[in-house]
């Protein structure tokens, strides 16, 4: 990146579904982080939790030195992880201007105070810049053995066929250039997206790089994936299946 790097708008999009105890603490963690100027959007699926409000309530906090720092935008009609990433990238990038965005889950398992070093990865001269669990350094402490033995064998898979350039195919936990986003969109559901996400972009020769990171059990709400043995399963077969294709 050639812009002043203190000049760089980072974007991170942080989208939600019932997170009403963990999105007040995420919000200040990745402000009180930042780097750069930095913008928090957060794309909440009307949660009947309140989540929005606690959104609101963040906004009415943050906003109030005059610099835009924190934006909801609620969605009503539509629901699901992955194209709710894709409209905060959208606002992020075609609305907001941002030259990096990123975005990592709202459990707080991601912790905020990695954020910068994704996006010194990115100013470092990554494309693409990927939090992970499975290099040195990271570690996954969040789940049970089932789940990480799972997510070893998806990635695996993943690298076998994608490219040994990236360990944590499923990461979810990224940064990444404007202009890389504005070429590559998003498909696919859940850690599909993810996959497909990194495969595409080391195929077409973006730098992808990873930085570890611990991912930490969530202590508030409820986990919206499967978490018994059957659920694992039908996930893992859809990973692979998209790594396949
Ligand atoms: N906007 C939006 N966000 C969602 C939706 N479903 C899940 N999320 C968010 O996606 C992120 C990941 O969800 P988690 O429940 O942590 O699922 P996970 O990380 O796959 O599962 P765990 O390993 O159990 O944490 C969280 O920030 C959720 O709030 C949805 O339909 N809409
Ligand atoms: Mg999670």
């Amino acid at each position: 990146m050639n812009r002043d790097s203190r000049n760089l708008l980072v974007c991170t999009v942080l989208p939600t579904y019932n997170e009403r105890d963990n999105i007040g603490p995420l919000i200040e963690g990745v402000l009180d982080h930042a780097i750069t100027r930095h913008l928090v959007i957060v794309v909440d699926d009307n949660s009947p939790d309140g989540t929005g409000a606690g959104v609101d309530e963040m906004a009415q906090k943050r906003n109030n030195g005059g610099e835009l720092c924190v934006v909801h935008a609620r969605r009503t009609e539509a629901r699901g992880l992955t194209s709710a990433i894709q409209h905060g990238v959208d606002l992020a990038i075609y609305t907001f201007g941002a030259d990096i965005v990123t975005w990592m889950d709202c459990d707080l398992s991601m912790p905020p105070a990695d954020v910068p070093r994704l996006v010194q990865g990115i100013m470092g001269g990554a494309d693409v810049s990927v939090g992970s669990r499975w290099v040195r350094g990271g570690a996954d402490v969040a789940h049970g053995a089932m789940a990480r033995t799972l997510s070893l064998v998806i990635n695996g898979f993943a690298m076998a066929l994608l490219g040994w350039g990236v360990r944590d195919y499923t990461s979810g936990f990224i940064a990444a250039r404007a202009e890389v986003l504005q070429r590559l969109r998003l498909r696919g559901d859940y850690g599909e997206y993810c996959i497909d996400l990194l495969g595409r972009a080391h195929r077409q020769g973006y730098i992808v790089w990873e930085t570890p990171y611990r991912c930490v059990p969530r202590t508030a709400g409820e986990s919206k994936t499967g978490i018994d043995l059957w659920d694992y399963l039908n996930r893992g077969a859809t990973m692979c299946v998209r790594c396949w294709r």
